[in-house]
């Protein structure tokens, strides 16, 4: 007899404490809900717009490989989604050179501050990948800063408010050293410096050896920054992106107070298994219910859909708790 494919995902998953919970309507985007040609959509940053709208801005690829960001948006997060019926905010190379092979990944922050999104994406330059940022009020004009972070640079987002009269932005520089995230920080969001390691890939057969990166933005809680990050294990088939959870001082964002060992979801379900790149589970944005506890995360399947996991901030801390440790990081400092 055959194991239905979400029968098989459900008896590996009961071995594992199941911290982020598919929705079973996923995926929740695919290539087929859009209203023009394209190839895929996925990794999407996420908002909740003032009304309660739940916005995503999507990375959509098209059948050239470039990519640009569409925005999507439903009232409960779920179904019913309205999608731009024409790309949100495309590339522009002629006035910004670095977006020449598309803009890709965003992550979107909300600024009490500026009362505006601040969006950071990756753009796809001839030097390779960078980071760049805009600002919006209503995800249907924005306010271009152009190129923040050269190329090697991706997986930024910023924090919501400034830390000690500086806005900090965490990314990911590629170094030979490695791809780790470092946090940076500038007084007008255009300047940055003060650059400091934050968080360490770590060596050897670990799950995040060697590279990882910012999922969503930092979450701000009363025990410190939650950050999910990706891991990539390089293996002869290919690369695995899973993902997992450290959090780090309220005040002193680049201090490390919790690392889990283990990854806390990687790709199980057929749609994250299979798809343009296989197994791939890539976050790049949440919202959070009205009870202040329940986290909608949406994440990219596979580079081929969109789809969402719900969790519970009260029980990811207490699995940090229970299975965080810094010491690793000391280790690989010393
Ligand atoms: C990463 C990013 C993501 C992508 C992932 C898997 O480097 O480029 O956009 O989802 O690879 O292909």
């Amino acid at each position: 007899m055959t194991v239905p494919a979400e029968k098989q995902v459900s008896l590996l998953s009961t071995r594992f404490e199941q911290l982020l919970l598919r929705h079973p309507a996923n995926p929740i985007l695919t290539s087929r809900d859009w209203p023009y040609p394209i190839n895929s959509v996925f990794n999407a940053g996420a908002t909740l717009l003032a009304d309660g709208t739940t916005l995503l801005l999507c990375r959509v690829e098209d059948r050239r490989g470039l990519s640009h960001l569409c925005a999507a948006r439903s009232p409960n997060g779920v179904d019913g989604w309205q999608i731009d019926s024409e790309p949100t905010l495309l590339s522009d190379p002629k006035n910004y050179p670095e977006e020449i092979w598309g803009i890709e990944d965003p992550r979107i922050t909300f600024v009490p501050e500026l009362q505006q999104y601040v969006i950071t994406y990756t753009s796809y330059s001839r030097g390779g990948p960078g980071v760049s940022l805009a600002l919006t009020k209503d995800f249907r004009t924005f306010e271009r800063y152009g190129v923040i972070m050269p190329p090697d640079d991706k997986d930024s987002a910023l924090l919501p408010r400034r830390i000690d009269g500086c806005w900090a932005l965490i990314h990911r520089p590629m170094t030979t050293l490695g791809s780790h995230m470092w946090i940076s920080y500038s007084p007008d969001l255009r300047y940055w410096g003060r650059h400091r390691l934050m968080l360490e890939a770590r060596r050897g057969a670990w799950w995040d050896a060697n590279k990882i990166g910012l999922s969503p933005p930092p979450l701000e809680t009363s025990r410190g920054w939650l950050v999910f990050y990706h891991g990539v294990r390089h293996t002869p088939s290919g690369c695995l992106y899973r993902l997992g959870l450290a959090l780090f001082d309220l005040e002193n964002p680049e201090k490390c107070l919790l690392r889990g060992d283990s990854w806390i979801f990687g790709p199980e379900a057929s749609y994250e298994r299979h798809g343009d790149v296989h197994d791939v589970v890539f976050p790049c944005g949440y919202t959070m219910d009205a009870d202040g506890d329940t986290l909608n995360i949406y994440y990219g399947a596979a580079d081929c859909s969109i789809a969402l996991a719900r969790a519970s901030i009260r029980s990811l801390l207490e699995w940090l708790d229970a299975n965080g440790s810094c010491e690793r990081r000391q280790h690989a400092q010393d």
